[in-house]
């Protein structure tokens, strides 16, 4: 009987010894340390909101939450900078599709997709950096109508798309239509 007592003893002494090895002070308060940072980056992290927005971008001429367009082009509400982000070219010297002197044109670009509402119809709008010269400073313009955040790199339009031209310095950007969506 002693010999079966001193065995469980044995055996319980064994088994406690692993649990506290497992699960002692250190591993939670990894556990712990863990749970805290987690916690509090979790919310820093970039996340796509876009699904909010999808009654704003909804609403049609006459519909709540719908805002008339200006026809001036040297306004940001103008219907073609629906998806632009940077300086109106028309406020820098150039139009709304050519660059101001001294500059030249992006070789690449975002296009942006835009509702006309003199003809009720969706057009495609490239948005084509000016470059070659420094900031132009006037009239900066950041709408992002179907745009995306930065983390999904090809759907985001807050680029400089003087990228590939020689002289990457960003001056204005211009709205071009390049089609009927
Ligand atoms: N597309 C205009 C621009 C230029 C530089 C940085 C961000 C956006």
């Amino acid at each position: 009987m002693n010999w079966l007592l001193t065995q469980l003893d044995r055996l319980t002494e064994r088994r406690v010894r692993q649990v506290a090895h497992a699960h002692g002070r250190r591993s939670f308060v990894t556990r712990l340390g863990t749970a805290l940072v987690g916690g509090a980056l979790l919310p820093m992290l970039p996340f796509d909101r876009s699904g909010q927005f999808g009654s704003a971008q909804a609403a049609g001429a006459g519909q709540p939450g719908h805002k008339a367009k200006t026809p001036d082009a040297n306004q940001c509400d103008y219907w073609r900078y629906c998806a632009i982000d940077g300086f109106l070219c028309t406020c820098c010297g150039g139009t709304l599709t050519q660059c101001p002197p001294g500059t030249e044109v992006s070789k690449v670009s975002w296009v942006g997709t835009c509702l006309n509402p003199g003809d009720k119809r969706h057009y495609l709008v490239s948005y084509n950096d000016c470059c070659g010269k420094g900031s132009c400073g006037e009239c900066l313009c950041n709408n992002n109508e179907r745009e995306r955040p930065g983390y999904r790199l090809g759907v985001h339009n807050d680029i400089n798309w003087c990228m590939a031209n020689t002289n990457t310095m960003f001056h204005c950007t211009t709205a071009i239509i390049v089609g009927v969506a």
